[in-house]
């Protein structure tokens, strides 16, 4: 679908909650008033069923009038019940070190961004190399995946994620047998983006994963979230996620995704190889170093949460690491 439809032809159960409770003003602009209300019916929303997270009193009078707060629909939540943190958290809470090394400011420097037009180059060893455009990426079915993510750093967040399977892209261009690994490449721009200027880091930023992993069906290419394109600070046009890695794994800004014979080297573990490595599987009993990692934070919450091995997707990618030390593969 193009970037147009994407805007606004997205399924109202992923909408509803951002035009509620982030940025009503412009969705009543383009929904209309009736239009937010049938949306409201359609997310099957019953009249009596409340709300934690209401913006109650925050309405437009023209809203109050036609939707009773108590239509309020109840937050989106992941599988495991934990409420998705708030657009503008997930906004104003970022780690993207090609704009600055601090969280809250990453959202003002990556504000004019620009990405577009984008393209992402699919190559190595494959059948089929093909370089696609932004607008051929979002041809291929969009689905709202709502995941945790942990950094490695001890914090986490719940994000509902808009993008696809990396197998659907995989398979369109087809893995030689010889493929048992694909790297990653992100944006490499310092007009844009202020901290590739300085030369401390291995940029351009790189990732890795195996095959299998890339594969899984959890690994997604984020085009959105909240039912909208991707915000500029959390990765766009388009970005890695893998949920039961340690958020660093989750690459920003994607221009080029090879499939290679070996391992990759990869921007963290260039940096600090004792402290990052390849896997970076999220694991309560592997500490890091430097801190322990059998708790998180989650952004929004007071008291900390146990962390769960392999950040509580065990069930779908426990099967991949049977073979393998976690310890060692850290
Ligand atoms: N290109 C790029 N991708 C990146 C990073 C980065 O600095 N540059 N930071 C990573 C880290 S450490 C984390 S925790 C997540 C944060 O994603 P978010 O800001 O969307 O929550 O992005 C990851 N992807
Ligand atoms: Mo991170």
């Amino acid at each position: 679908m193009s970037k147009k439809t994407f805007q606004s032809g997205i399924p109202s159960s992923e909408i509803t909650p951002e035009a509620l409770y982030i940025n009503r003003r412009n969705f009543m602009k383009i929904a209309g008033i009736s239009g937010a209300a049938a949306l409201l019916a359609a997310c099957g929303v019953q009249p009596n069923q409340s709300s934690s997270q209401g913006p109650q009193g925050t309405g437009t009078p023209a809203r109050r009038d036609t939707q009773p707060v108590t239509s309020i629909p109840a937050a989106i939540k992941d599988e495991l019940g934990n409420p998705a943190n708030s657009y503008e958290t997930i906004t104003h809470f970022n780690n993207y070190y090609e704009f600055s090394q601090g969280k809250e400011d990453v959202a003002a420097l990556a504000e004019k961004f620009v990405d577009s037009p984008w393209q992402v180059e699919v190559s190595g060893l494959v059948q089929k190399p093909k370089t696609f455009g932004m607008d051929e990426l979002l041809k291929f079915v969009q689905q709202e995946r709502v995941y945790r993510l942990r950094c490695v750093e001890g914090w986490s967040l719940v994000i509902p994620w808009m993008g696809f399977p990396l197998a659907a892209l995989l398979k369109e261009v087809e893995p030689q047998g010889s493929a048992r690994y694909v790297r990653f490449t992100t944006a490499n721009l310092p007009d844009q983006m202020p901290g590739l200027r300085d030369g401390l880091f291995p940029w351009p930023y790189t990732e890795g994963l195996r095959l299998d992993e890339a594969l899984n069906d959890l690994t997604l290419l984020a085009t959105g979230l909240y039912g909208k394109p991707l915000p500029n600070q959390d990765g766009a046009p388009i970005r890695l996620v893998t949920p039961w890695k340690y958020g660093f794994k989750s690459a920003k800004a994607l221009v080029k995704i090879e499939l290679v014979a070996d391992q990759p080297a990869t921007f963290w573990s260039t940096i600090a190889p004792d402290e990052y490595g390849f896997y970076a599987n999220v694991n309560p009993d592997v500490p890091h170093p430097r801190w322990s990692q059998s708790t998180e934070r989650r952004i929004g919450e007071i008291s900390r949460r146990k962390t769960l091995l392999f950040n509580g997707y065990a069930e779908q990618v426990g099967q991949l690491y049977t073979d393998l030390d976690l310890r060692k593969n850290y």
